[in-house]
């Protein structure tokens, strides 16, 4: 089932049937392909490739540029189905989600064909006459790409895309857990270049490898920049040595996703924003809603109204009629019922979070969300476990909600349910809540792709998607012409 799907996106079936490397799904634990893992001489042999590839396409007008994006969008419009089912398959996303991510992928396609042909710099007023003054931006080089397994493709398609119109070649090298996803978008990406005609070769690839592979890209002085989604301990490795090289990195780390739910707020609508954001993904997205700070006021009807909620929720066969899917891996249950257990040790009372149809799936880790009201905001809140646990806390005043939304060391999402106006505002203000993204009576999850998208603190300070995220992956360049017959020094020094 999964060759034929595998198939149908373009993957020869070399690519997935020889290697050692055991691909399994995570519906019923099978292994479902094998690839073959690179290392450091393949990577860096695909970096010289990119190098080559992008001294010709910075080259390329950037609208033509945008033209091979807009191919991408068409193939990736004709296959959302194929590929969604595919994300289902390795990530196990249920289908609406699988669909969705796919659905991102076309979105920010469109995005980028647009920005190519708005790839604007200033004009800048010079001090000295018969002068004038501009800002260009320029292709970068080499692009490195390094994504999770919980957005196997929408967040390689967020820098490419981005990293192609503004003249840039890129490797990718996908999560080790998700590699089928890669090599199908990588063989759609073919298609596109096939009717594009004469892009440089090289200039998109995928490695499919190791902790070797991301070395190679991290350490290699070609690549400008490297983009990296994941864990805040891999940002703590991949950002310093970057640095040290004085190359550039867009790092989204861990997040630690907060919601005030104040007592005005429409609690119908901030029951079903904590399902989606809480529940959705099976707690794996970064934006997973992993903090309720509730007012003490509506706690016990909200929390009565989840609990029930919870409770009917549909867990099972992400491509069956449910909504929530399996966790990653064994790992990922492990690290569940060791947060579980921490919290109970730090006075916590859990509900739910059991693993659920064991006998059915030996090897497959589906669990029931968890809902474990907290004392405090203790050590096991403040770290991110990447699973369907929501920390409830209380509050009784607005001041103290805020303290607790922004006092965990990640910073990427955040939201406010009320229908008061100053509350909604403050939270937007820049003494409110200290993350990149801040909503109003929406979830932590789903942000579209025309907003910049990343966060502070642990969450690393890097933006991606829309808005201007594009300068990150181009290099400004500041221009003064004379067209005088003087020859003025600026601050008015005389050098005669
Ligand atoms: C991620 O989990 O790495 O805002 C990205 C969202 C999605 C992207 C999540 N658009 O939830």
């Amino acid at each position: 089932m999964v060759a034929a799907l595998l198939k149908r996106l373009g993957v020869a079936d070399q690519a997935h049937s020889r290697g050692d490397h055991p691909v399994h799904t995570p519906i019923d634990g099978s292994r479902i392909a094998s690839v073959e893992l690179v290392g450091k001489v393949q990577t860096t042999a695909a970096i010289d490739h990119a190098q080559r590839a992008f001294e010709a396409w910075r080259d390329v007008p950037a609208p033509r540029r945008g033209e091979l994006v807009r191919l991408f969008g068409e193939v990736l419009r004709r296959h959302k189905a194929d590929l969604g089912e595919l994300v289902s398959v390795e990530a196990g996303k249920i289908t609406q989600e699988g669909l969705g991510e796919v659905q991102e992928m076309i979105d920010i396609c469109d995005f980028a064909v647009g920005l190519s042909r708005q790839l604007y710099g200033l004009t800048i007023a010079s001090e000295r006459p018969g002068h004038h003054m501009r800002e260009t931006w320029h292709p970068l080089g080499v692009v490195g790409v390094i994504s999770a397994f919980n957005f196997p493709v929408a967040v390689w398609a967020w820098n490419t895309t981005l990293a192609l119109v503004a003249g840039n070649a890129v490797v990718w090298k996908p999560s080790e857990k998700t590699p089928l996803t890669a090599l199908a978008c990588q063989a759609l990406f073919e298609q596109a270049l096939k009717a594009f005609g004469d892009a440089p070769e090289g200039l998109a690839q995928v490695v499919i490898g190791g902790r070797e592979a991301g070395e190679a890209l991290v350490d290699d002085a070609r690549v400008a920049l490297v983009s990296a989604t994941g864990s805040t301990r891999m940002g703590r490795e991949v950002g310093p040595r970057v640095a040290a090289r004085f190359g550039r990195s867009i790092l989204e780390l861990g997040g630690n996703n907060a919601m005030i739910l104040a007592p005005s707020a429409d609690l119908d609508l901030a029951v079903r924003g904590i399902l989606f954001s809480a529940v959705g993904t099976a707690g794996q997205r970064c934006t997973t809603l992993r903090r309720l700070i509730v007012h003490r006021a509506v706690k016990d009807e909200v929390l009565t109204r989840l609990k029930a909620a919870y409770a009917k929720v549909r867990i099972g066969d992400p491509r069956q009629d449910n909504l929530v899917g399996p966790l990653i891996d064994r790992q990922s249950f492990e690290a569940m019922q060791g947060a579980l257990a921490q919290a109970r040790d730090e006075g916590g009372e859990v509900f739910g979070g059991a693993r659920q149809l064991a006998e059915r799936y030996p090897n497959a880790y589906y669990v029931a969300p968890a809902i474990v009201e907290m004392p405090a905001q203790s050590a096991v809140v403040r770290h991110e476990t990447f699973a369907p646990i929501l920390y409830v806390l209380v509050y009784d005043d607005f001041e103290e909600a805020l303290r607790l939304n922004n006092e965990v060391p990640q910073g990427l999402s955040s939201c406010i349910f009320t229908t008061d106006l100053r509350e909604a505002e403050r939270f937007q203000s820049a003494s409110g809540s200290d993350c990149g993204i801040a909503n109003v009576n929406i979830g932590t999850s789903g942000a579209e792709i025309g907003g910049a998208f990343g966060g502070e603190k642990e969450t690393g300070g890097g933006r991606e998607s829309g808005s201007d995220a594009w300068k990150g992956y181009m290099r400004r360049q500041t221009n003064t012409v004379n067209y005088s017959r003087e020859l003025p020094l600026a601050q008015g020094i005389v050098f005669d």
